[in-house]
């Protein structure tokens, strides 16, 4: 009896049940590059090259390790273009007794394979995805009862639960939970980042790459230079050459921000997770082991790993929480439409421009310019979620709505109302002064809030605070800003409003 097990872009990974349990001499398993997986989105031409190159090298190791891939390629003339459509027609070719898939990590493949079992007149079974740390079951669990979900309390459970940075005493290492206070510091100046690996193109990367430029003309992005890991031992190096040069300055610099360095002391591992290559656990032990060795102080430590046991998880366990209708939230009712500069990055705003630019180049930013430049921008000016959405799950080669959708919409945009995150991450330019250095080759003058110079950002945020005091004026931390605007007095808010209706008729024109 022939099991089709079928492997998706982003589930490349040996550890999965899917490969596992898969009978090497008669089960086949199926890989396929389709046109709706690729077009669903714009997606970046990096992101696409990389999800191929990725799936190929990984077809050709299963393929090397004695398992039978049926892989389809783009250009197959029979390609049917959907996933649902490969594994019929896989099925009616190969005769199989069995389809088994493993959960997908969006709600519309969720739905196309509970749709597909009712189809078929084979049992189609769909695993759980055993890569990740908590289980749905887990998060419910977790969630149960409680009136209000905070990533902070899930993040100190899922510590003590994998004994991560824990003491011998069952307490956390260092004596607190979170060392945030020593994190986060400003760039010094003249701040550069460690030289990063880049991987040398193979024939089958190049294959991808010409396919990707031939299929794919009108999509955004720069394909080359293109040098991400597109397997698991490539992407182990990447892991150590962060563990060793970045990590030590990860917790200092995580949200420092600095003109062309678009990577600072980041991991860049997010694509490399997503897709399967490396997991979440080896990552977070290794980080540990770092710090044990004396190599990394516990603050970064501490801030890396609560990125990937804390956040990570949490945000797939609202996603799945609160899908589908979380797609649809609103709640500030922001209705304007995403400006053209989120794809050309043609804006006199610099820190907007470098956010966009780094994206366009590498298909990566950084998770402060993905919250605080262009998350920031968009919540301030009222851009429609969705538009908003649809970019973010574009642009970036570690993008998948199930990660990327509530940190869009919850955590940069606030659309869910508080699910996510209880107050927005609204900061005008003096922000952004702070952590960058950016506002020194700005067109605008981030001191100024209301003249023709102005920072953008000032203005836009004055406006937004007071367009949603109704909303946010109970919260604790938002008192001070709430009392510095009553205390400006109605001439200086009348001035802020007409800025800020300014900079929202010049964005509209395409000329901010
Ligand atoms: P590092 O800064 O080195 O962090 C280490 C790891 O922690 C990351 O690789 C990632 O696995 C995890 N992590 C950190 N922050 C988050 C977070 N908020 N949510 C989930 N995981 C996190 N991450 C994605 O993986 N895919 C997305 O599509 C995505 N979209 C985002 C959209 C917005 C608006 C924002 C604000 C954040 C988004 N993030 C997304 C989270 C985060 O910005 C990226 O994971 C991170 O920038 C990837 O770069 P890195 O691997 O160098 O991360
Ligand atoms: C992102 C992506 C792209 C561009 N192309 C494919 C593809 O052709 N075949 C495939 O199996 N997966 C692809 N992916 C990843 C899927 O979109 C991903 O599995 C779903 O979004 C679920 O997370
Ligand atoms: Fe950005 Fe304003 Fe600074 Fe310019 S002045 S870089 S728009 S924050």
């Amino acid at each position: 009896m022939t099991v089709l097990r079928v492997i998706l872009g982003d589930q490349l990974s040996t550890r999965l049940e899917i490969v596992r349990t898969a009978d090497r001499a008669k089960d086949v398993i199926l890989m396929a590059e389709v046109g709706d997986e690729a077009t669903y989105v714009k997606h970046h031409v990096k992101k696409i090259a990389f999800v191929f190159a990725a799936m190929r090298h990984y077809a050709q190791a299963l393929t090397q390790a004695g398992y039978t891939v049926r892989y389809v390629k783009l250009d197959d003339p029979d390609n049917s273009h959907s996933l649902t459509g490969e594994i019929e027609r896989a099925v009616r070719h190969l005769g199989v007794s069995e389809v088994q898939v493993t959960e997908a990590g969006e709600w519309r493949l969720k739905e196309a394979f509970e749709d597909l079992q009712t189809r078929l007149n084979i049992p189609l079974t769909i695993l759980p995805d055993t890569r990740f740390l908590c289980s749905h079951d887990e998060f419910a669990a977790w969630a149960y009862g409680k009136k209000e979900l905070r990533m902070e309390f899930f993040y100190r459970h899922m510590r003590a639960r994998y004994n991560l940075l824990m003491d011998a005493h069952g307490k956390p290492c260092g004596g607190q939970w979170n060392f945030d206070k020593d994190n986060r510091q400003p760039p010094v100046k003249g701040l550069t980042a460690p030289k990063r690996l880049s991987f040398k193109k193979d024939a089958i990367t190049r294959e991808v790459l010409d396919l990707v430029r031939a299929r794919f003309p009108d999509n955004i992005g720069r394909l080359e230079p293109f040098h991400f890991a597109v397997t698991r031992t490539q992407a182990l190096k990447e892991l150590d050459h962060f563990i060793t040069h970045c990590l030590p300055s990860f917790g200092t610099y995580q949200d420092a921000m600095v003109t062309d360095e678009p990577y600072l002391y980041h991991s860049l591992l997010a694509a490399y997770i997503n897709v399967g290559f490396v997991y979440p656990l080896e990552v977070c032990q290794k980080a540990e082991a770092a710090y044990r060795a004396g190599a990394a102080p516990l603050s970064a430590v501490e801030g890396f790993i609560r990125q990937i046991l804390g956040w990570r998880e949490y945000v797939r366990g609202i996603y799945w929480r609160h899908m589908p209708d979380y797609a649809d939230m609103n709640v500030l009712e922001a209705h304007e439409g995403l400006p053209w500069f989120y794809w050309d990055a043609d804006t006199k705003m610099h820190c907007v421009k470098q956010a966009v630019t780094h994206t366009l180049d590498h298909a990566y930013s950084h998770h402060i310019q993905r919250l605080m430049i262009t998350g920031n921008f968009a919540l301030l000016a009222g851009i429609e979620p969705r538009q908003v959405h649809e970019w973010y799950l574009a642009v970036y080669a570690d993008a998948y709505e199930w990660v990327e959708l509530p940190n869009t919409l919850g955590m940069a945009l606030h659309a869910d109302g508080g699910i996510m995150a209880s107050k927005p991450y609204a900061a005008g330019g003096n922000y952004i002064s702070k952590m960058s250095n950016f506002c020194q080759s700005c067109h605008y003058d981030v001191k100024d809030a209301t003249g023709e110079r102005a920072c953008p950002f000032n203005s836009l945020y004055w406006d937004f605070m007071n367009r949603h005091r109704d909303r946010f004026k109970g919260h604790h931390r938002l008192n001070y800003a709430y009392a510095t605007w009553d205390r400006m007095g109605e001439a200086k808010q009348a001035a802020y409003r007409a800025r800020a209706d300014a900079v929202r008729h010049l964005m509209r024109q395409g000329e901010l």
